[in-house]
């Protein structure tokens, strides 16, 4: 396929596509832990139960209402979007929660497109790209240290994004399979630098039971533009975050609630008016 078929074929794709393999990654890479106890389970379950009865008699719900979130629930996993669902509205505070104690670089949620093992490369380095892939060109440096700000060796920074029409690779069709994912690894010093194109926002498929529900209540679809990472080095806790822009109208309605004042890139303009560079360095916490 020619670079410029393989941007003409690029689309959307499905809802039910998009939710599928987001469903089969899932399964695929989450390990689940050791079962929680049977106390455990019984407060969670019980307590998440309990706080939808409560909104029933609060609410007044009707059976009409009740028998759309059950065919609401159904399509949920029909089309394969408990991840999105979940990643989008609940994933924030787990984040929260479980990085609270964490003295370094401010995390946020890791969301439903993560593919480990992206093709690694040395710094200074470029992320697998089409030939002429649209967008912006933005080069992406930091610094990797520990909370001393020490350097740290053998740092890596896993990074994935969507391209210029708002597309990740292996979820939307028609864009080679690992287009604008990477595993960049640190100079002895933790710097990096990543060539890469400045990502486009993001809409939520919105054909799918997500987007129903996004629509029946009047909400929005969008995701201001952002760039994943993960940052790890040996000896640290590995850290998952994501960038954002300044001025997208997006960073103060983000759907997934996942922007942080921390997490706000500074991009500047390069001299030849073209592409675009910014810095931004990770502190890691130590492993406990
Ligand atoms: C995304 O790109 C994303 O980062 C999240 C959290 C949810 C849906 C799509
Ligand atoms: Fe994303």
């Amino acid at each position: 396929m020619s670079v410029e078929s393989s941007v003409a074929s690029e689309s959307a794709g499905t809802a039910a596509e998009a939710g599928a393999e987001a469903t089969a990654r899932f399964r695929a890479n989450k390990t689940i832990g050791a079962a929680s106890s049977q106390e455990r389970v019984a407060r969670l379950a019980g307590r998440v139960i309990k706080a939808i009865n409560d909104a029933v008699f609060e609410e007044q719900v009707t059976y009409d209402e009740y028998n759309a979130l059950k065919s609401w629930l159904i399509r949920v996993g029909e089309d394969g979007e408990w991840p999105l669902f979940l990643d989008v509205w609940v994933e924030h505070s787990v984040e929260e929660v479980a990085n609270s104690s964490r003295h370094g670089s401010k995390g946020t949620i890791e969301g439903p497109y993560y593919v480990p093992n992206s093709p690694a490369r040395n710094t200074p380095a470029s992320l697998p790209m089409r030939e002429s892939e649209p967008g912006t060109p933005l080069l992406f440096q930091g610094q990797i240290t520990g909370l001393s700000g020490a350097p740290i060796q053998d740092a890596k920074v896993e990074i994935w994004h969507a391209d210029d029409l708002g597309f990740y690779s292996q979820f939307a069709p028609g864009l080679p399979e690992w287009n604008l994912r990477g595993t960049v690894l640190a100079d002895a010093e933790g710097r990096f630098q990543i060539n890469t194109v400045q990502p486009a926002p993001y809409q939520i498929p919105t054909d799918g039971a997500c987007g129903q529900l996004i629509a029946a209540a009047g909400w929005h679809a969008w995701r201001p533009a952002h760039i994943h990472l993960k940052v790890s080095a040996p000896g640290y806790q590995m850290i998952t975050s994501q960038l954002y822009f300044p001025g997208d109208p997006h960073n103060t309605d983000d759907i997934a609630s996942a922007v942080k004042p921390e997490l706000m890139l500074d991009v500047r303009e390069q001299e030849d008016g073209q592409s675009r560079v910014t810095t931004y360095d990770f502190r890691l916490d130590p492993e406990d």
